[in-house]
């Protein structure tokens, strides 16, 4: 094959191999991107249709470890976040996963953000470091109070990553005595497990300063309990 043909082939042979960006584009929509599927996509199975890709997580390979509830550098809108653990060797996508609640909240997550073994991930309201207390984020959600968003009430809440199906990867939920303004609500470092998370007292209030004056461990290991 002439030099010309074959560069050809290898340049129009990889049209399943797509890049997506981390940061906070397009969720304004409500979720309705149909583009999301295959990014990287190395070590996992096939592509379900070409389409979206469905996760291959199972229950308990992500751990929800912290949360910012109540952020008191910005205003909730703009600073609350999730951190979630791979616990699994093997890096997860977590395009199609749903970020929500018992009754009200539901965001399926897209954006290309992938978590790699033994690796943490950070999703927030808002992507910018400079308006979301310092944080460094991996993904966003779309925050809203009133559902077709995500948001942690300060009042108490659950929160439940979970499959398209409703499959709970992870479940936690937290009172209103549990949060503190400002402070991020950490599971004990001893306690990143899907079950052992479940219980209130696995959790406690984190003291490491982020730069916008909250305290918090967005993306590390947490503070001891
Ligand atoms: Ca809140
Ligand atoms: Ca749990
Ligand atoms: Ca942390």
């Amino acid at each position: 094959m002439p030099l010309s043909l074959l560069l050809l082939q290898l340049a129009c042979g990889n049209d399943n191999v797509i890049a997506y960006p981390v940061g906070d584009g397009g969720h304004a929509d409500g979720g309705t991107d149909t583009d999301g599927g295959g990014a990287g996509g190395d070590d996992t199975g096939p592509p379900a249709d070409g389409g979206a890709t469905a996760p291959t997580v199972a229950p308990g390979e992500l751990v929800l470890t912290e949360l910012m509830i109540d952020a008191s550098a910005v205003s909730d809108e703009h600073g609350e976040w999730v951190e979630l653990f791979n616990v699994t060797d093997r890096t997860l996508a977590l395009d199609g996963l749903v970020l929500g609640d018992d009754n009200v909240d539901a965001w399926p997550l897209d954006g290309g953000v992938q978590v790699a073994a033994g690796q943490y991930a950070v999703l927030c309201a808002d992507a910018a470091a400079g308006a979301n207390g310092g944080v460094s984020c991996d993904g966003t959600f779309h925050y809203n109070t009133w559902g077709e968003g995500f948001a942690l009430a300060n009042a108490g809440d659950e929160v439940t990553l979970a499959l398209p199906d409703g499959t709970a990867v992870d479940r936690m939920s937290y009172g209103e005595a549990q949060v503190s303004p400002g402070v991020a609500l950490g599971v004990d470092p001893d306690k990143v497990d899907a079950t052992d998370n479940d219980s209130a007292g696995a959790w406690c209030l984190q003291d490491s300063p982020l730069s916008g004056g909250d305290l918090g461990t967005p993306g590390q290991a947490n503070d001891g309990c």
